[in-house]
């Protein structure tokens, strides 16, 4: 029911009580608008269905443990993370309705499960930034939220897994993997994990085969590997969830480039993550997740030996272990 000052009441129908709802915290409590819920698909998978498989692979991951973080290191980093926090809200004024609708905010990015969206997209970047420049060799990017491990094993030259008839352009990737002084490596190994033409990835929206575009390809003797796939789709981010209720209230954009994510390792050498892109995407220049860098970029030509779609050759170097520029 419509109110004076534009907002709303809401009559709880247990107890009967009659809550006003002002303008701002409608704002807060809406998940999405009618435009979003039609950028998506009846059949789509939802934020929460996403962000909740995200928080849980991370829980199970491994990857984090409270022992390795020194108390002097958490009161560090947690000191500094409060104070520009407390600094913003004196730089900007922060009202308190403004804080309160924050407060519902980062309440709703746990319960849509999207703390592990959230921090890849708009802070990873700069993690990762400072945590490989000093590695020499192939330049990585994010992992982001949709990694899974042990995927099938191939052998190359592989084809991942696709359904009959998949959409789009096929994709021949190869290429070879030298140490940094040219020499061929010995064991390597490409993870290959990416969306389908729809931007959906396996194991994170329903109805697509577990494996659907990941795969773990063993390169050969010589370092060499091909493996056959789909280019995929630009792809947005939820729109559905706290992150693009964030993207919708700020009027920002929800869309990713293209991209083929990518883990390379081999025994005794450093291990890149790194995403590949295509020239001419429109959001190569404004990616949400600021993920993409020049070295980056491929360069997929029409096929030359009759087969069908494109191909396209990248090389990586890896670094020993302890190896640095
Ligand atoms: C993705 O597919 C992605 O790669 C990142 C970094 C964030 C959200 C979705
Ligand atoms: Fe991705």
């Amino acid at each position: 029911m419509q109110t004076a000052n534009g907002g709303s009441t809401r009559t709880d129908a247990r107890t009967g009580r009659v809550t006003q709802l002002v303008p701002h915290q409608q704002k807060a409590i809406t998940t999405m608008t009618d435009n979003q819920l039609l950028d998506r698909k009846a059949s789509d998978g939802t934020a929460v269905e996403a962000g909740t498989k995200a928080t849980e692979r991370f829980a199970n991951s491994g990857k984090y443990s409270r022992l390795a973080v020194s108390k002097e290191r958490v009161s560090t980093l947690a000191g500094a993370l409060i104070k520009a926090a407390n600094d913003i809200v004196v730089e900007h004024e922060v009202t308190y309705e403004e804080y309160n609708a924050l407060k519902a905010w980062l309440i709703k990015v746990g319960t849509d499960g999207e703390w592990p969206l959230f921090l890849d997209v708009w802070l990873e970047h700069t993690v990762e930034d400072v945590n490989s420049k000093d590695r020499p060799g192939t330049v990585g990017t994010i992992e982001g939220p949709y990694y899974v491990p042990n995927s099938p094993v191939l052998q190359t030259p592989a084809t991942v897994e696709m359904r009959d008839d998949e959409a789009g352009t096929p994709l021949r990737f190869s290429g070879r993997f030298t140490d940094t002084e040219g020499n061929a490596l010995q064991g390597a190994q490409v993870e290959i994990w990416h969306a389908d033409s729809e931007g959906f990835y396996s194991q994170y929206a329903p109805g697509l085969p577990e494996w659907l575009f990941r795969a773990n390809v063993q390169a050969d003797s010589d370092g060499r590997f091909t493996i056959n796939t789909m280019r995929p789709a630009p792809y947005q981010i939820p729109t559905d969830g706290a992150c693009g209720q964030l993207i919708e209230a700020a009027g920002w954009h929800a869309w990713r480039p293209a991209h083929i994510h990518i883990k390379v390792s081999a025994p005794g050498y450093q291990p890149v993550t790194q995403q590949l892109y295509f020239p001419g995407d429109p959001h190569n220049a404004d990616d949400i997740a600021s993920a993409v860098k020049e070295e980056l970029m491929l360069d997929p030509q029409p096929r030359t030996d009759g087969g069908e779609g494109e191909e396209v050759v990248y090389d990586y170097v890896l670094a020993k272990i302890g190896e640095t520029k």
